[in-house]
């Protein structure tokens, strides 16, 4: 099991960052691919590279690499992550193969591995999703070990000080990146996570095409932090956190769940390419749908979309600057991009 610091400085020792302009600029297809969700991705996208370069099934990889940042200690996805209101780590996830064939599990606790247990669903049951008790229920039938009801001490703290106030304002990934942005003195992009190692985010999506021309996706979170108990976002909803369809292309999101799920944000994204439209225009035009339906209040939240096509073309785009995610295609490292944005820095 890894530490979040470990984790941490094993990303960043790797963190080949990308100006916007060249990310964008990537047209030339491959194959095999994985793209992740912020700079954090990079790490998982290292697991999924270990199954995709010997030629296994895009499946296998993004579900090794939900379950690496899931194993993380204190780290902002999976029970180490930031509870609900009521002191509380529930989970969401869900996964989506090249045959549509999908997964999910929603407001489930005490469960390390929320995509583990979605897959599991997916392949043993007619049923696509599962939540709370049932769920819970499932994953211990399953041979799911069942895991103590105790905070990271991340969480702990971090909750303890919001009981301070208890404000219920959820805004998400949008604050900390602005206060990072100026703390890197308008640096090209606000990595995920503060100086101190604190992540600013809680979801981690991962999109792959295999050598054999298959998408497959997973995405698996702890949630906004401090929603109300029983809430559920857009992450674990299939065609709102995450979509594949096999002939077009994949897309996964991260940001304020509730803002995704209205315009069923991945389905769109995929849409749109069917449409011709390239990874980051379709992602684009998604964003672009979620601010217009009120500019005023897109001006306090994130959303970020990452997709790609069956060609191996890969693109993103935010609401707020600052939204990162991560590109391997080689054995090398793989790279972290800045998503453009609707608002500018
Ligand atoms: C949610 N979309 O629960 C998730 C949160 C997230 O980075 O992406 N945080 O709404």
């Amino acid at each position: 099991m890894q530490s979040r610091r470990k984790f941490i400085q094993w990303s960043a020792l790797s963190l080949p960052f990308i100006s916007a302009t060249k990310a964008f600029s990537k047209t030339i297809a491959s194959k095999p691919i994985v793209v992740s969700t912020w700079d954090s991705g990079l790490a998982v996208n290292a697991e999924a590279w270990k199954v995709l370069k010997k030629n296994g099934r895009a499946l296998d990889a993004v579900e090794v690499a939900a379950n690496s940042i899931e194993d993380t200690i204190n780290c902002c996805v999976g029970l180490g992550g930031n509870p609900d209101r009521d002191g509380k780590v529930t989970l969401d996830a869900c996964i989506m193969d090249e045959k549509a064939n999908c997964g999910s599990v929603a407001f489930l606790q005490h469960i390390k591995h929320p995509i583990s247990v979605a897959r599991k669903l997916m392949e043993t049951t007619p049923h696509v999703m599962l939540v709370g008790d049932g769920a819970l229920q499932f994953a211990l039938a399953n041979g799911f070990k069942r895991e103590p009801d105790k905070l990271s001490a991340d969480a702990e703290k971090t909750y303890k000080e919001w009981l301070k106030k208890s404000d219920y304002k959820p805004v998400i990934n949008i604050e900390q990146q602005q206060i990072k942005a100026k703390k890197t003195d308008g640096g090209p992009f606000a990595p995920s996570y503060f100086d101190d190692g604190t992540p600013n985010h809680d979801t981690m999506g991962t999109i792959a095409l295999d050598a054999s021309g298959n998408l497959s996706g997973a995405c698996t979170t702890s949630g906004m932090a401090f929603k109300l108990h029983g809430r559920v976002g857009d992450s674990p909803i299939i065609g709102a956190g995450l979509f594949v369809d096999n002939e077009i292309g994949a897309a996964t999101s991260s940001g304020q769940g509730e803002e995704v799920i209205r315009v069923a944000g991945t389905h769109l994204v995929v849409e749109m390419m069917r449409l011709g439209k390239t990874p980051e225009e379709a992602c684009k035009i998604a964003v672009e749908r979620i601010v217009k339906i009120n500019p005023e209040k897109a001006k306090g939240f994130q959303v970020g979309f990452i997709a790609i096509n069956k060609q191996g073309e890969y693109g993103a785009y935010s609401i707020q600057h600052g939204f990162s995610y991560s590109v391997t295609l080689a054995d090398d490292g793989g790279k972290v991009f800045m998503a453009k944005s609707h608002f500018p820095k």
